[in-house]
């Protein structure tokens, strides 16, 4: 008997469909459910060898969840919306549904061939009608909350695919979409507002099991500072300016270095500029300058690698209300007109920005904080001095702490503290057909009238729940309109509306959503993806969510990750969820690269690995273990094409091994070999469940070689252990040898993981896992058959865990025995 993919891998794929064993309930009687993620992935047509990276080991963790006991739910579906099917739709002169729709007929099959275990009777759809309808009322949600809103924004503006994209769209200065160099154009646009929830998107990752990069990514997003307003008052060449130009207001979050302030810099497009004109002197270099920032797009203005430019106000001056001395004003294009006020008092001499660009323009720096106090005389500086210290320089604060003064010198010139997000405003509209119309229209009447939903937004109604949803109307021509508006503006008919306030004409908005709205409720979905009452049944939702378990690209941490948090939050606070965090547990694969270790990239075809190919040459089974043993799965690493064969080959022999062992009856004697299974059964369990698949393969091919060496010692119920453990990587094989082999009338992948044989292991060591509070602390090696006695006495005589502890007795001692203590104390 040899293994041979191609004759049992769709034969057992379509008897687990007709089993059903994939599909599941929402309650098993005796079983704890657990909600396992992937990331969706985009309809494009081919799943790539990416995909199966993410999605295989992905399948590997789940199917062992499954075996320890769980009711593991596995959904799939289609983020079918976006700008990609929209494009190809116009370059095919195709519908961008049909489109979508043929790829994702191709993308099911290919899904199935990796013997993966979604519960395809849960499937999502996002462009689907009964999808959108729920995405539409959550707009509506948002809307009601004050949430959503129409507000002039500078945005980026892709002018090849003629629509704004978010700032998280835009990569180095271009398109994410198509590469075009993207503007910045002032719209009005509609947006959540996300900042209201700035602060506790930051907290509450305090309190998840994410990776700590991908935290940490979100709170650089987030952004917190604090710091101060100060305002300065201005004067022309004859006089101190009064009204609204009186004044320039600055946020700092070194208050304490006012004294040493020696300018101040305004955003090119601070609206300020415009306003002082008349008192500007140098008007025509001003103007100059500041068209020339504005093809410029945030991102590149930012960059720390670019000279500093900018152009003084000649004519303006500014007081520093600390001292009272005038100093010049400029405008720069390192300075964003849309963080903090938009303008800066510039300390040149703590400042590495204002540093270098005091040193181009040649204006005076002047040091305010000192680190070696109280040596005061300070060096001439070749650099900022960022850190802390004590004042010099700076009157009655002389001497004092620099941190001390932050409060004190903000106070002293009336300024206020304030905190500062560098999180924006969530801009969702697109001028895009593929995508969800926003459920609202507009009414001139009433807007004349001053009536609307909301009192601040006159004219403004959200479409009636019941009339949900906005149907995407029939085009024959999805090309934008060239001024700007979506093309949902051509359809006349589908644009008239009643107005539900006065009952005149009204017109539907005509922008559709951003495609990460789409996604940032899909996890809710699949919990009851059929429910025409609501986004998903409250039962139904408590009994799955949140998502135990999400695995993914780390390429989302701002967006999608972000975005759901947001979304969850709001449900949450309107009281459609019980918890607010979505992702209990989060991983992220590694990149798998190409052979030469670069990108794999479609502009390199030889550099691609087309995992179709490899299905038909190997068998699925091959693959998805190749991919698990390639490396440690969130590292990722090269694709080498050498090692696939190994996999076969060992498969082949687990093949013969198996069909051999079938006439042997139990050896009861402790051999090494039996010693050798129960401890790889606890290694493969272990690692499976810490994503070191790599680690787990290589133990299980040890126990192959060992096997083959002395075959008469494994016996039949050593066969049955090996082969479930194999379940999770080889599920067709494994399955073939428990029914056809071993003669098993009902699937292997309905056992449970087993139970190693622990009385084998008695002088076995394993590292347990100690968490605190839910946080892992320490680790310790213990003898397997440790009594929970013995383990709670060592672990608690532990110096790091007793640090943790600061005197407290814990309120409970949990023990799995060989894997983790968990220590609870409140
Ligand atoms: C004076 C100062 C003195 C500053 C000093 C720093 C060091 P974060 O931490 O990122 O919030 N800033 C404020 N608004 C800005 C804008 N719109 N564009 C560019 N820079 C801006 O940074 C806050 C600091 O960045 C602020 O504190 C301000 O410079 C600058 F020794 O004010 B600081
Ligand atoms: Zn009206």
């Amino acid at each position: 008997m040899r293994y041979s993919p191609s004759e049992i891998e769709s034969k057992w794929q379509k008897r687990w469909e007709e089993e059903r064993i994939h599909e599941i309930a929402d309650h098993v009687p005796g079983k704890e459910n657990f909600y396992h993620l992937v990331m969706f992935p985009y309809p494009s047509g081919d799943l790539h060898i990416g995909h199966w990276y993410n999605f295989g080991p992905a399948d590997i963790w789940a199917r062992w969840k499954r075996m320890q006991g769980f009711n593991v739910l596995s959904p799939i579906g289609f983020d079918a919306f976006g700008l990609p099917a929209e494009n190809a739709a116009i370059q095919r002169k195709l519908h961008p549904r049909d489109w979508t729709m043929v790829n994702i007929t191709r993308m099911r099959e290919q899904l199935r061939a990796m013997g993966t275990i979604y519960d395809w009777s849960r499937e999502v759809i996002t462009s689907d009608p009964s999808y959108y309808r729920w995405t539409q009322w959550m707009f509506e949600v948002m809307w009601k909350s004050g949430l959503a809103e129409r507000k002039k924004v500078v945005a980026n503006w892709c002018p090849k695919d003629k629509t704004v994209l978010a700032n998280e769209q835009v990569i180095d200065g271009a398109c994410e979409r198509c590469g075009t160099i993207v503007e910045q154009r002032e719209i009005e646009q509609w947006v959540f507002r996300i900042t209201d929830y700035a602060e506790r998107l930051l907290s509450d990752l305090d309190r998840i099991d994410w990776p700590e990069r991908t935290k940490t990514m979100q709170r650089n997003w987030i952004g917190k500072s604090e710091g101060a307003l100060i305002k300065f008052e201005i004067r022309n060449s004859t006089r101190l300016l009064e009204g609204q130009e009186s004044e320039i207001e600055a946020f700092t979050t070194r208050p304490d270095t006012l004294f040493g302030a020696t300018y101040m810099v305004l955003a090119p497009d601070h609206p300020l500029v415009e306003k002082l004109k008349a008192s500007i002197e140098n008007w025509p270099a001003v103007e100059s300058y500041i068209q020339k920032t504005r093809q410029k797009s945030e991102l590149e203005r930012q960059e720390d690698v670019r000279e500093k430019s900018g152009v003084e106000l000649v004519g303006i001056r500014a007081i520093n209300p600390a001292n009272n001395e005038e100093i010049p004003v400029w405008i720069a294009d390192y300075v964003l007109a849309s963080y903090g006020t938009g303008a800066i008092m510039a300390v040149p001499a703590h400042d590495e920005r204002d540093f270098e660009f005091a040193k181009k323009f040649n204006l005076p720096i002047k040091i305010v904080v000192c680190p070696h106090y109280p040596d005061t005389t300070c060096p001439i500086l070749d650099e900022a001095y960022e850190g802390v210290g004590h004042l010099v320089g700076s009157g009655a604060f002389d001497g004092m702490p620099s941190e001390e003064a932050k409060e004190k010198i903000a106070s002293f010139v009336g300024g206020t503290m304030k905190v500062q997000y560098r999180l924006r405003d969530w801009i969702i509209s697109r001028q895009r057909y593929w995508g969800a119309p926003i459920p609202m229209a507009f009414c001139k009447t009433c807007a004349k009238a001053g009536r609307g939903e909301r009192e601040n937004m006159p004219g403004w109604f959200a479409v009636p729940e019941k009339e949900l949803p906005v149907v995407l109307p029939e085009l024959d021509d999805f090309l934008p309109q060239g001024d700007g508006r979506s093309p949902l503006a051509k359809a006349k008919e589908w644009l008239r509306v009643k107005c539900p306030g006065c009952d005149a004409d009204a017109e539907r908005e005509t922008d559709t959503m951003d495609t990460f709205v789409d996604s940032s409720w899909y996890y809710l979905r699949y919990a009851d993806s059929k429910n025409t009452d609501a986004f998903a049944g409250a039962a139904k939702l408590k009994s799955w969510l949140p998502v135990d378990m999400y695995i993914g690209g780390a390429e989302h941490t701002v967006l999608h990750l972000l975005y759901s948090r947001f979304f969850t939050k709001v449900l949450h606070d309107k009281g459609y969820l019980e918890f607010d965090e979505p992702f209990q547990s989060l991983r992220h694969q590694g990149i798998l690269l190409g052979e030469d270790g670069q990108k794999m990239s479609k502009s390199r075809p030889e550099s691609v690995v087309d995992p179709g190919a490899l299905v038909r040459a190997y068998g699925a089974d091959a693959v998805r273990m190749y991919l698990a043993f390639m490396g440690p799965y969130e590292q990722g690493g090269p694709w080498n094409p050498g090692g696939i064969s190994g996999v076969t080959r060992f498969l082949d022999r687990v093949t013969k091994l198996t069909a051999g062992a079938g006439e042997k009856k139990t050896s009861s004697d402790q051999n090494n070999l039996k010693r050798l299974l129960a401890r790889t059964v606890a290694k493969v369990g272990s690692d499976i469940s810490e994503f070191h698949f790599n680690t787990a393969v290589s133990a299980l091919m040890i126990f192959v070689n060992a096997w083959e060496k002395e075959p008469d010692h494994v016996d039949e119920s050593d066969v049955r252990t090996f082969i479930r453990i194999l379940a999770p990587f080889a599920p067709h094989l494994v399955e073939e040898l428990w029914r056809e082999v071993i003669g098993e009338e009902t699937s292997a992948h309905q056992t449970d993981w087993p139970k190693p044989d622990v009385s084998l292991l008695h002088d076995e060591l394993v590292t347990v896992i100690i968490q605190i509070e839910g946080k892992v602390r320490d680790r310790v090696e213990l003898r397997i058959d440790a009594s929970k006695e013995d383990v709670e006495k060592l672990v608690l005589e532990r110096p790091k865990v007793q640090e943790w502890l600061a005197g407290k007795t814990p309120k409970q001692f949990i023990y799995v025995p060989g894997r983790i203590v968990n220590i609870v104390l409140s």
